[in-house]
């Protein structure tokens, strides 16, 4: 007989053909669940729970024409999906990259609902986006973008709905323009989006808690096997909000970060990146990454390669999914590599995964490593619900704790069911025993 974990994972394939991200999400989550699955599966196949746990209550998408600097229109399409509100309002992130499509929402949605779980605050899983690009494009246009994304967007969320934030190609100015369009459309001055400016309902700490929550959690996991970021070599990919914020956090703990890279290639400073130039380069100016060795002698720029290659103690994949391939794998175990610590959402892929875990190297999956981020937001949600301010040293000492919990709910797990250093199925059960039990509680809907 097929086993249950089968028939639903057949079931995924078939009601959203051509959509291998989202089959990738879900055949990880369901692999690791396997003995949890197998001690209550009577129960879950009467309720049909794990049907349920992986169909988006809802989905939306849509036309969004917006008009270029030229007088030139064009049409993207938009998402929202809404995936599972068993925890709390749907919540999670909206991503402008020219590679967004159903699949990538739907495996980002199911995602989230998990990595939510873990924090303990009371927040659904959603994501939402589109295939936009933001890269060379004016103020004027990411704004005209903004405004006719959020014209359609609005009538699905909420300050007790739906909370969208920031991701890729999203960030403070963008959550600005979009939150602007917003009140304008409902009359409202309310938390439906996070990452909001600092002086009109913002939270201090949301901009670095994503790269701040995954070297927090980085130092749980290496505090364990008796070691610590002080003293590490880190390479990292990505070089936008949660690349930065991680290599400046894991600098403070006395890392050397020598390698970041952007879609075109990596750079490497031996003596430790400038993280602040990084900033300047891509906060500021929003250029590339390979203007950096012009300013800062000493480093090198490398086009087209992955910074992956570059000999490291610590791998912080912070850029997108599936960038951590094989041969990344396989150069990072033979240059010594001790830890793989996911600042993005599935950066490395399933092969490459498998093979980390098998050569013994400690690997902390996205879901756990960079729920910080969206900690954060929902602290910035309490913040608002009660017009309330707190402090910096207030909310980073929230955002350790919350890292510190994800650390025992993910340890628990692997205790209680023999998984070694398996935290990728630690962290998977620890997180769908939240979610189902409120599943089960809230009756079959
Ligand atoms: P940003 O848009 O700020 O930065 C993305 C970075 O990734 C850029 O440096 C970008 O380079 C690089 N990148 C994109 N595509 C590729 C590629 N194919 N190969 C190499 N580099 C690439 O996004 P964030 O930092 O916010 O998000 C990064 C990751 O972290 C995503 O997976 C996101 O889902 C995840 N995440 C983000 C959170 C947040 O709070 N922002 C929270 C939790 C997870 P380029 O400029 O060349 O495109
Ligand atoms: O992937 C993620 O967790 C995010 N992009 C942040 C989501 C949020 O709501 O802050």
């Amino acid at each position: 007989m097929t086993s249950y974990r089968h028939k639903v994972m057949q079931q995924v394939i078939d009601m959203n053909p051509a959509e291998p991200e989202f089959h990738q999400a879900v055949r990880e989550v369901l692999d690791s669940l396997k003995p949890v699955i197998e001690k209550h599966e009577k129960e879950y196949r009467s309720s049909q729970l794990l049907e349920r746990l992986v169909e988006p209550e809802r989905s939306v998408s849509f036309r969004v024409p917006w008009t270029d600097d030229r007088g030139r229109v064009h049409i993207q399409r938009g998402f929202r999906v809404q995936f599972n509100s068993a925890l709390g309002p749907y919540k999670g992130g909206l991503r402008f990259h020219p590679t967004v499509n159903r699949s990538c929402m739907n495996f980002l949605a199911f995602e989230q609902t998990f990595k939510n779980a873990l924090t303990g605050l009371s927040m659904g899983g959603g994501k939402g986006g589109s295939n936009f690009d933001p890269h060379g494009k004016s103020d004027r246009e990411v704004m005209a973008f903004c405004q006719s994304f959020m014209t359609e967007l609005y009538k699905y969320i909420g300050p007790n709905e739906d909370v969208p934030a920031g991701d890729i190609g999203v960030g403070g100015r963008e959550i600005g323009y979009l939150y602007g369009q917003y009140k304008r459309l409902t009359n409202q001055f309310e938390g439906t989006l996070t990452g909001k400016g600092l002086g009109w309902g913002g939270s201090l700490v949301r901009t670095e808690a994503t790269g701040y929550g995954v070297c927090y959690l980085a130092q749980e996991m290496l505090k364990t096997h008796g070691m610590g970021l002080s003293g590490m070599k880190v390479v990292i990919s990505g070089s936008g909000n949660v690349a930065i914020y991680a290599a400046q956090k894991a600098i403070q703990l006395g890392a050397t970060v020598v390698a970041m890279s952007d879609s075109n290639g990596y750079i490497y400073d031996p003596s430790g990146i400038d993280v602040d130039m990084i900033k300047q380069i891509k906060e500021v100016e929003r250029a590339r990454l390979a203007v950096y060795p012009k300013r800062v002698p000493g480093s090198t720029y490398m086009d087209g390669r992955k910074s992956f290659e570059v000999p490291c103690d610590i791998a912080f994949p912070c850029a997108i999914q599936n960038e951590l391939e094989i041969n990344d794998a396989i150069d990072l175990v033979q240059n010594g590599c001790k830890a793989v610590v996911e600042g993005a959402n599935m950066p490395t892929t399933r092969e490459a995964t498998d093979y980390l875990l098998k050569e013994g190297i400690l690997f902390l999956p996205g879901k756990a490593s960079n729920a910080g981020g969206v900690a954060v937001s929902g602290l910035e949600m309490s913040q608002n619900s009660m017009r309330i301010k707190h402090s910096f040293e207030h909310v980073d000492n929230q955002l350790q704790g919350i890292m510190s919990g994800i650390w025992t709910q993910i340890s628990d797990a692997v205790d209680e069911y023999d998984l070694g250093s398996n935290y990728v199925d630690g962290a998977n059960i620890a997180a769908f025993r939240r979610v189902v039990k409120a599943m089960r509680e809230q009756g079959y809907v």
